[in-house]
């Protein structure tokens, strides 16, 4: 039983909690396998990606900014859960016809915010699966984004290298002929059909490993597909409905609260920018696909200027993985590199637990709020559910987030906010259940594989480290590529740091 003084403290708390809340604008920026050396403003030289850079130049621009894992899924499954993605199921990769990986009841991200009053959708790529048990692509798309805290979605279903190439609204295939009805599956489904093998000759874009399905806009995909042909997209023109879809979603909540995930396409594979970006970059069409993202988001910088709400709107810039070259189709990303490092000084990239794989960039902006400068402090991805829940006021339930942090502090402010201490990095997390882990506790680094096999990063010409074992121990401000194993000088450490390892992952949570 509580006493009235307990009632009388909890409402006063109440009272304080609620008029400390801010509510601004959020908009999250996901980009698709943007290296940490891909921007400008994170060294890169090669080519210029103003927009971002302005972005940094006025907010705070992170040197230890973290997605979660090295690939899509578990990295956004982190991002919207607050939790581990190691610590659930099937949270790798996502195939064309995954259902719904969060499911309905879940606390997220959106939902949260949704509690603090806000409107929020997703505009982008998904890749988190959709429906019970599959997607009914000729019916409702549920459970999907909605049932989990977007009022509202606008997407592409899983990636572009994937099958169908069709948008997602809410609940429905857009622009969906009923008399020709959308069938997806892993195997070929009419033999007529040409894929990237009985027809490779006919392709605009050849593949070099997978890829080889059903063949739209010139392209080979994973999987196949056959009808919705009405329904089927180019891909030149993603990110300009992406940007079309914001604006309109922008301009339409511009007196209330918003939350926007945008979550870019770029610069995954096929890397088939609008003609406009083709050819600009000097590398390839990656670094095109790289322009048009830095345009993506000056539209969207434009965008809150035009009404005006850019002082009152917090943007997150991130990235869901390292980056990678060839990820399966031929497009000058090897040959037309030049000297452009993708993951500027770090080893590895997608799919690998070095720093490449999950150190990104990571801009926070909020002007008049966030000092300008670059911040050193530790934040992941996966602590923007915490940190967004405490900015708004929001309670987090105990059961929730389980590994999200607060950092809100970080986020804000010019170094002296408190960032995290130590953050697990995982792989895709695949290997029957198991994943590669990088963890970082202060400046030590900590690499655990399941195997010694470890996919070749090849996203530079500098080698990557030969593998000596299963475990290796690297002091990052002396060796922030990880080349030098120091754990036979270091054994205590080492120890230290594979049992803590191991107790977050017994313990099912690192949040208290
Ligand atoms: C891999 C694909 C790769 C990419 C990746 C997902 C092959 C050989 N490779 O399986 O091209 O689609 O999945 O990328 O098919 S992610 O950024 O969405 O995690
Ligand atoms: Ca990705």
């Amino acid at each position: 039983m509580k006493t009235l003084f307990q009632i009388a403290t909890a409402a006063l708390l109440a009272v304080v909690s609620s008029t400390a809340a801010e509510k601004p604008n959020i908009i999250v920026i996901m980009a698709d396998d943007l290296g940490y050396g891909d921007l400008s403003c994170y060294g890169a030289t090669v080519f210029k990606t103003p927009n971002i850079d302005k972005l940094a130049a006025q907010g705070q621009r992170f040197t230890s900014g973290y997605c979660s894992a090295s690939t899509c899924t578990p990295t956004r499954f982190s991002l919207l859960t607050g939790t581990y993605a190691f610590r659930a199921k099937n949270t790798g990769i996502a195939p064309p016809n995954g259902p719904a990986i969060i499911r309905p009841g879940t606390t997220t991200l959106p939902s949260l915010l949704q509690q603090a009053g806000y409107r929020t959708a997703v505009i982008g790529k998904w890749h988190l699966g959709l429906g019970d048990k599959a997607p009914d692509w000729n019916g409702d798309l549920k459970p999907g984004p909605l049932e989990i805290g977007f009022h509202e979605c606008f997407m592409l279903p899983t990636t572009n290298d994937r099958v169908p190439q069709v948008y997602v609204e809410n609940h429905k295939v857009l622009n969906l002929d009923p008399a020709d009805p959308l069938t997806v599956s892993e195997k070929p489904i009419d033999p007529n059909e040409p894929t990237g093998i009985s027809a490779r000759d006919t392709l605009k874009m050849d593949w070099t490993h997978g890829h080889n399905g059903t063949i739209h806009n010139g392209i080979s995909r994973i999987g196949f597909y056959t009808g919705g042909k009405a329904a089927r997209f180019r891909d030149e023109d993603l990110a300009d409905k992406w940007i079309e879809k914001s604006k309109a979603y922008i301009a339409a909540n511009k007196d209330k609260p918003f939350f926007l995930f945008f979550a870019a396409h770029d610069i995954h594979v096929p890397r088939i920018p609008h003609e406009r970006f083709q050819g600009k970059s000097g590398t390839g069409l990656r670094g095109d696909s790289i322009l048009q993202f830095d345009w993506c988001v000056g539209e969207i910088m434009a965008t809150l200027d035009e009404h005006k709400l850019t002082e009152n709107t917090l943007i997150v810039l991130c990235s869901d993985n390292g980056p990678v070259l060839d990820d399966g189709y031929k497009d000058g990303s090897v040959t037309e590199l030049g000297k452009h490092e993708p993951a500027g000084p770090f080893t590895g990239g997608k799919y690998t637990v070095y720093e490449g794989g999950t150190r990104t960039p990571f801009i926070t902006r909020w002007p008049g709020k966030i000092p300008t400068g670059v911040s050193d402090q530790l934040v992941c991805t996966i602590d923007l559910a915490a940190s967004f829940a405490a900015l708004t006021g929001v309670p987090l339930p105990e059961d929730a987030c389980l590994d999200s942090m607060d950092v809100l502090s970080a986020l804000l402010d010019d170094n002296d906010g408190t960032g995290r201490d130590e953050l697990v990095q995982q792989d895709n997390g695949t290997k029957g259940g198991k994943a590669d882990f990088g963890f970082r506790s202060g400046d030590w680094k900590l690499i655990r594989r399941t195997s010694k096999y470890q996919q070749p990063a090849k996203v530079s010409k500098r080698p990557m480290p030969e593998l000596k074992g299963l475990h290796s121990l690297h002091f990052l401000p002396d060796d922030p590529s990880e080349k030098k194993d120091v754990s036979k000088e270091n054994p205590e450490m080492l120890k230290e740091l594979i049992e803590r390892l191991d107790a977050i992952i017994a313990a099912g949570r690192t949040r208290s």
